[in-house]
């Protein structure tokens, strides 16, 4: 069989099978259009249908997730986990809070998880969680109720050797302690069962920069082999949570001007760049006040804010999308390509188009997707495992040290298995390849389970 056929008989079954869920399709549709070419040379893989098993999640909990508002009122939400694959390590992911939450994009990101967790080099499985509830607005102790009320269903299914949730959207350190602190209360024990703790009980130093630090490092070895750097860049970023702060602060101390950052209804553009002293600001309004980016435009009144619009009109050098999937589209390629940027690195999950890479990829510019370059975050989170096995914590430096080779070793495997005759890096071929076929080998060696 050839590599498309494959491609094409595998994509219908997988439709059929799993009926709307566009993102899933999406995700499994880049990695297998990645590697068809490797299974269909190999009897192994085909005969004990590995893809196969690969995309079917060992395992999927869902569950209702009643609390009490503020106002006295019950409300429900839907709570996940996608237990994706644990051929590896035991399942690790992200939890996801926001109201567009559903078993599509959850098993994406888990699909996802499971090869960019492979990349990390460390033993980690993928698996991702989360529900439709939303945050924004949400009193702490209403926060608190509901992370308690997640937990509550939640704790039976997880465990330090089992299944690590993080955070991800909506989910950042406030409500990782708070689901921290009722699995612990319910399973009597003190274990590293969530990674992105506070520092204070067994968090990593560097987690919370993690994402965005190691975008940065990854984008400079891309940026490398065509002897250039971010100094004296123009950087465009989406995104002011969590991993858009550390990428634009990291970017920021590599010489990089950063342009703009956003939110879900709108971006600003300041003329002037973000210097480190407004980046403070953003941080902030964003983490303790939990503002909205249109309020940047209020403080500094040379920027301009632009409603309900994504950055990628502005001019730059770089471009990082770190918001959420499907949030870079093929006219938004086109008109980065025209303003001349040259490198767009990916701190979001999937986060340009199918059709959005392909023109990347057509102009030969360096194009990373994000199980590569967003790696560095749960990179981080396998070394707070580590530390909390050995009850141990490293210094800021150590952790940095191992975060900045981890994101060397990631674009090497990409340089290895992404370069094509031409001597043009394909990041997503690279990183498909080689998170997958540890992952393939590892269930190979394990029998059909
Ligand atoms: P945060 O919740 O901290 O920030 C998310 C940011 O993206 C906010 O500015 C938010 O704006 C914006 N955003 C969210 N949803 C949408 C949407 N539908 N449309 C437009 N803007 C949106 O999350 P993180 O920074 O942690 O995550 C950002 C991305 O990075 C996600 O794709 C996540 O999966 C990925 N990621 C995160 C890692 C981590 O360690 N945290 C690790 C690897 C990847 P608003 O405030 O309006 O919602
Ligand atoms: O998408 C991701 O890699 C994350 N949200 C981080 C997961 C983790 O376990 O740290």
């Amino acid at each position: 069989m050839n590599a498309k056929t494959y491609v094409d008989n595998f994509m219908n079954e997988l439709v059929t099978k799993n009926p709307g869920e566009p993102e899933f399709h999406q995700a499994v549709r880049e990695v297998v259009e990645s590697v068809a070419d490797y299974i269909v040379e190999s009897p192994q893989l085909m005969k004990l249908k590995v893809m196969e098993r690969i995309v079917e999640p060992e395992r999927v909990i869902m569950f209702r997730v009643p609390w009490v508002n503020d106002a006295g009122e019950v409300v429900i939400n839907k709570g996940y986990r996608v237990q994706m694959n644990s051929a590896i390590g035991p399942y690790k992911g992200g939890v996801r809070f926001h109201a567009s939450v559903n078993l599509s994009i959850l098993k994406f990101l888990a699909f996802e998880q499971t090869f960019k967790n492979s990349l990390t080099t460390l033993p980690m499985g993928g698996g991702k969680g989360g529900s439709n509830f939303d945050p924004k607005g949400k009193s702490d102790m209403e926060v608190m109720r509901f992370c308690q009320s997640f937990i509550t269903e939640l704790y039976r299914h997880i465990g330090p050797d089992t299944d690590v949730p993080a955070g991800d959207i909506g989910v950042g350190g406030r409500e990782v302690a708070y689901m921290f602190g009722q699995y612990k209360r319910l399973s009597n024990e003190f274990t590293g069962t969530f990674t992105g703790k506070g520092i204070s009980f067994g968090g990593s130093l560097m987690r919370p920069e993690a994402t965005g630090y190691g975008a940065c490092y990854f984008g400079e070895a891309m940026l490398a082999t065509r002897g250039d750097s971010y100094k004296g860049k123009k950087v465009c970023i989406s995104g002011s949570g969590n991993v858009a702060q550390f990428a634009a602060k990291k970017a920021t101390e590599l010489g990089a001007t950063v342009m703009t950052m956003s939110d879900s209804n709108g971006y600003i553009y300041d003329p002037d760049g973000i210097s480190p002293e407004k980046l403070q600001y953003i941080f902030q309004l964003k983490n303790v006040l939990r503002g909205r980016i249109k309020e940047y435009a209020v403080k500094y009144p040379t920027a301009k804010y632009v409603a309900d619009a994504r950055p990628w009109g502005e001019k730059c050098d770089i471009a990082m999308p770190c918001a959420t999937q499907n949030e870079l589209n093929g006219a938004e390629a086109d008109m980065l390509l025209k303003n001349g940027c040259k490198c767009v690195v990916e701190g979001a999950n999937m986060p340009t188009t199918p059709d959005a890479i392909a023109k990347f990829q057509a102009a030969k510019i360096l194009y990373s997707p994000g199980k590569a370059s967003n790696a560095g975050g749960v990179a981080t989170s396998g070394l707070e495992m580590s530390q909390n096995s050995m009850r141990l914590g490293w210094s800021a430096e150590e952790v940095d040290q191992r975060l900045r080779g981890i994101m060397s070793n990631i674009h090497s495997a990409c340089v290895k298995y992404g370069t094509e005759p031409d001597g043009y890096i394909n990041y997503v071929k690279g990183a498909n390849i080689s998170g997958f076929m540890k992952v393939a080998d590892a269930m190979l060696a394990q029998g059909i389970v």
